[in-house]
């Protein structure tokens, strides 16, 4: 299709973007990292969501092209943040992985091309994987994330509760986090139904040595109960909308 050879374009010809959406240790408010978000400028069509282009890169297998470009300008943007502020150590990058990239057969060596190539850390980056990814795949992805974990990679479930996760299941998955859908955090305040369902994920996680980000929080109300929930993480509006790297560098410089 017409999008199809546009995104193939867009690659060669760098219309692609990352924007960094900050996350925030809810008990300290301090900035813990940030979450890798792409975007598309394109000259013609102005600017393109992800909601409408990963899931055609998805079906076309060009995610595999996008998610290496992805990951390489994260980590190198990461190194460079890491260079300008040694008390920036600490901070983590977390990365989206679509399905296609999870069963690429080439995944570990690149990502070890690109640790060694930039001298980060395996701990210093964080690779989100949405619950329904996770539950699809069998042995071969349970291997594959013990391989990213010997490498001290983390690793994230994306947009917990939305899919269908065999929770019976989810404890043989070398998982360290769990990002909670912004569904359920969007809706904490409107009554408690919502509280007593964040509240039993977060004991789940926390009961399988997860950590626990919750995701779209808008309010200081929802953050307060998250924190008295003992959830570790927020990321959403309330604390900052995805910035482009620029602004997320002065976000850095702000916090140190
Ligand atoms: O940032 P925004 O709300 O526009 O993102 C919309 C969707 O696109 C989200 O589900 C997000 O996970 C996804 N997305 C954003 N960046 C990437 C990326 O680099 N890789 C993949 N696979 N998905 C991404
Ligand atoms: O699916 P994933 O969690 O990767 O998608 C992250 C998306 O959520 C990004 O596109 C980002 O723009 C969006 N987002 C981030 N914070 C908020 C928020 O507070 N409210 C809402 N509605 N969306 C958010
Ligand atoms: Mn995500
Ligand atoms: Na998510």
């Amino acid at each position: 299709t017409q999008l199809e050879s546009e995104l193939h374009y867009a690659l060669e010809h760098g219309e692609f973007e990352l924007y960094y959406q900050p996350i925030i240790a809810l008990s300290t408010n301090q900035l813990s990292g940030f979450e890798a978000l792409i975007r598309w400028k394109n000259p013609k069509r102005g600017f393109i969501s992800p909601i409408e282009f990963i899931p055609l890169a998805e079906d076309t297998g060009l995610i595999v092209a996008v998610g290496d470009w992805v990951m390489k300008e994260a980590c190198h943007q990461l190194q460079d943040w890491m260079r300008q502020f040694p008390e920036a150590a600490h901070l983590k990058m977390s990365i989206n992985l679509a399905s296609h990239q999870i069963r690429e057969p080439d995944l570990l060596d690149k990502l070890d091309s690109i640790l060694a190539q930039t001298g980060i850390d395996g701990s210093s980056i964080r690779l989100e994987i949405t619950e329904s990814t996770l539950m699809d795949q069998g042995e071969q992805t349970i291997k594959k994330l013990s391989q990213l974990r010997a490498r001290n990679i983390q690793l994230s479930i994306d947009d917990f509760g939305q899919g269908y996760s065999s929770l019976s299941y989810l404890h043989r998955f070398p998982i360290n986090i769990l990002k909670i859908d912004r569904a359920f955090v969007n809706q904490m305040s409107d009554g408690g139904e919502n509280i007593e369902i964040v509240r039993t994920i977060t004991v789940l996680a926390h009961t399988l040595n997860m950590s626990v980000v919750a995701e779209g929080v808008e309010t200081q109300q929802q953050a307060e109960i998250l924190k008295q929930l003992g959830c570790e993480f927020g990321q959403g509006y309330l604390f900052s909308r995805p910035l482009t790297a620029a602004d997320a560098e002065l976000a850095i410089a702000k916090s140190i």
